[in-house]
């Protein structure tokens, strides 16, 4: 391989491993914020998504709908859709708008949500009351 190629590579390398290692730190680091209930009932909170998920976790009540506002201040195209697997919810975010995802009631568990590509994170926790 020519040294440049091997620059390349190592870079790379070490891009990936700084990447995994800061997303599971920050995880790990930041508390789960807890929706707000309305006198509805509904449980709603506002993500800000910009570079990221903020907040990254969630904490939902279990067995009530909940609305998620995601405000988006970027048009990245790396964030311009969210997915939540398990709700099978694959939704796109206009830039520099809010969009409302409503999520139906949920048994307790953490659920995640990323971008399109699998690579912003964010996760529900979702407790009973
Ligand atoms: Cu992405």
């Amino acid at each position: 391989m020519e040294p440049s190629k091997v620059v390349v590579a190592v870079a790379g390398l070490a891009a990936i491993v700084w990447v995994n290692w800061y997303f599971f730190l920050a995880e790990g680091r930041k508390a789960a914020v807890a929706a707000k209930v309305g006198a509805t009932g509904l449980q709603q909170v506002v993500i800000r998504v910009e570079g990221g998920y903020a907040p990254s976790r969630v904490r939902l009540r279990a067995g009530q709908p909940a609305r998620l506002v995601f405000d988006r201040r970027e048009d990245s195209s790396c964030s311009e859709e969210v997915v939540f697997p398990a709700f099978g919810i694959r939704r796109f975010l206009p830039a520099h708008q809010r969009t409302g995802i409503d999520l139906p009631a949920t048994a307790a568990g953490a659920y995640e949500f990323t971008c399109g590509m699998g690579m912003l994170r964010g996760s529900l926790v979702v407790e009973d009351a």
